[in-house]
């Protein structure tokens, strides 16, 4: 397949944002796993988001100008209270967002580590002095002012954090908009800012409509930056909409993970099913194209076939439970199209409804260049491929306009560092499945993304760069 002009959309199905939604004024949050409504929360219009900019303007100078200890110290504070909420923070994800009680817990978690993090980047956001002949020279990183996070629901508490936290530590306020279906635990974590100390205002979450709120924010001329995670098709309107007023944007989109096996790899490790079923397969960096060794795959089909009849899908607040439903309705229409009921395929089992339930899956007829290995799916769904040797396995790795993240398996050093080379994405990983750590940086290559989030430069992305030169000269006669 020769790289398309655009990353495909999900074919045949609408697009989402060219409906109303069904009430503009509220959302209705639903427990996916039951189908029962857990909360109705007002959603905000252009107006709402209006006022909540001019608010976040009005306290982020006084913010800035705090010195960089004292904004550690606050957010450390913060930290300590999301901190005594892990646990009910962690249950509001799994009701409005069907995770794994595991998972959620590991999501709270990251969101209280995260601040420990950028509270210390506070401290460090160091500028720079550059010898310039006749004067001084200095560089310094200032914030940008009041930035706008857009946020989705597969990850809707670790990826709040990831736009906001950074954001505040390096001085700027925040106003948060988080997906339609998950506006709970972002609510909460602007709650607990208030509760350890951060001033009011100084991060808003608007829970609102993409097409409203969303839009709001991205055209909103006192945002100074959008960072924004979620598809592939709205990041780039994001980008259109940011580039009349030459906004900077990070943008977190869609992936077609590869998982390249080679035949000499520890193939039990390599073929662990939660390397694309993590989170019922809503994750960006699911590797959800398994390459394998022609010489192995028998093999490797008979590990996987095995490995999904064993995942256990169900009640995802049951501690045992490992893997949940698929967030909507919507979604599961989204997943059952890409898998035909008569298609070659190694199937788990998953409960019926109530809920939005799908079994794992593993496409074995499919093409390299066929619907279902081409376009993200977004659900418990990969395609099982061959590969004949190196060369073969990086054309296939390659073979997608998304480059998010892979991994590579195999013993031999040499061939380990040249394919994670070759493969064009943003997080790779060698003999191992993992891709986010809040401390290294995380991003996309080619339609995946544009910027990085995390890791030692997560501040300066949120800072202007300033230089000063002051002349030693003294003023011209
Ligand atoms: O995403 P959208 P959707 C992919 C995944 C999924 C598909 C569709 O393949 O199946 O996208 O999901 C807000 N201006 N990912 O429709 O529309 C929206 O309200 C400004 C990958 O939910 O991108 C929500 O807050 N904002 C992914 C956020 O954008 C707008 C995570 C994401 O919604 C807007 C999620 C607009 N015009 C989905 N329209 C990843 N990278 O991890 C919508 N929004």
């Amino acid at each position: 397949m020769s790289e398309p002009s655009e990353a495909p959309e999900p074919s045949g199905l609408p697009d989402p944002s060219a409906s109303a939604p069904s009430d503009p004024h509220e959302l209705t949050v639903l427990d996916p796993a039951t189908e029962k409504v857990v909360a109705t929360v007002p959603a905000a219009g252009a107006a709402d988001v209006d006022a909540a900019v001019a608010r976040a303007a009005r306290v982020q100078p006084a913010w800035a100008a705090l010195a960089p200890a004292d904004r550690a110290r606050l957010l450390r504070r913060y930290a300590d209270v999301v901190d005594a909420h892990l646990d009910e923070l962690a249950g509001l994800e799994v009701r409005e967002a069907g995770h794994t009680i595991g998972n959620a817990r590991w999501e709270a978690g990251n969101a209280r580590d995260l601040l420990l993090y950028a509270a210390g980047g506070a401290e460090r956001l160091l500028g720079r002095q550059i010898p310039v002949p006749g004067g001084w020279d200095v560089t310094f990183h200032e914030p940008l002012g009041v930035v706008g996070v857009i946020a989705p629901w597969n990850f809707p508490m670790p990826i709040a954090a990831w736009g906001s936290f950074p954001a505040l530590a390096a001085g700027n306020a925040v106003v948060l908009k988080p997906a339609e279906t998950t506006p709970l635990t972002a609510l909460r974590l602007a709650e607990l800012a208030l509760e350890a100390g951060l001033p009011e205002h100084l991060f808003q979450v608007l829970p609102g409509h993409g097409r409203t709120a969303g839009r709001a924010l991205t055209d909103h001329p006192g945002v100074a930056k959008i960072v924004f995670t979620g598809s592939t098709r709205t990041g780039r309107e994001v980008m259109e909409r940011c580039a009349r007023l030459v906004k900077p944007v990070t943008l977190e989109l869609g992936g077609k993970s590869p998982n390249v096996v080679f035949a000499d790899a520890d193939l039990q490790a390599a073929l662990d099913p939660f390397s694309f079923l993590d989170n019922a397969g809503q994750d960006c960096c699911a590797r959800t194209r398994v390459l394998v060794q022609e010489t192995v795959y028998e093999e490797a089909r008979d590990i996987l076939a095995e490995a999904l009849a064993a995942v256990v899908v169900g009640d995802p607040a049951d501690a045992r439970t490992q893997m949940g439903p698929l967030i909507s309705r919507q979604q599961l229409d989204r997943v059952r199209s890409y898998v035909p009921e008569d298609a070659p395929a190694l199937r788990g089992s998953a409960p019926g409804g109530p809920g939005f339930w799908f079994p794992p899956t593993v496409l074995t007829g499919e093409r390299h260049d066929g619907r279902a290995a081409v376009e993200e799916i977004f659900g418990p769904v990969a395609v099982l491929l061959p590969f004949t040797d190196e060369a073969d396995a990086v054309r296939l790795a390659n073979d997608t306009p998304y480059g998010l993240s892979g991994s590579v398996w195999t013993r031999d050093v040499g061939r380990a560092l040249r394919v994670s080379q070759a493969v064009r994405a943003g997080n790779l990983s060698v003999n191992s499945h993992s891709s986010v750590r809040y401390w290294t940086p995380f991003g996309g290559f080619k339609q995946s993304g544009l910027g990085s989030e995390l890791g030692p430069d997560a501040l300066t992305a949120f800072t202007g760069t300033k230089n000063v030169f002051i002349s030693t000269e003294g003023p011209a006669q």
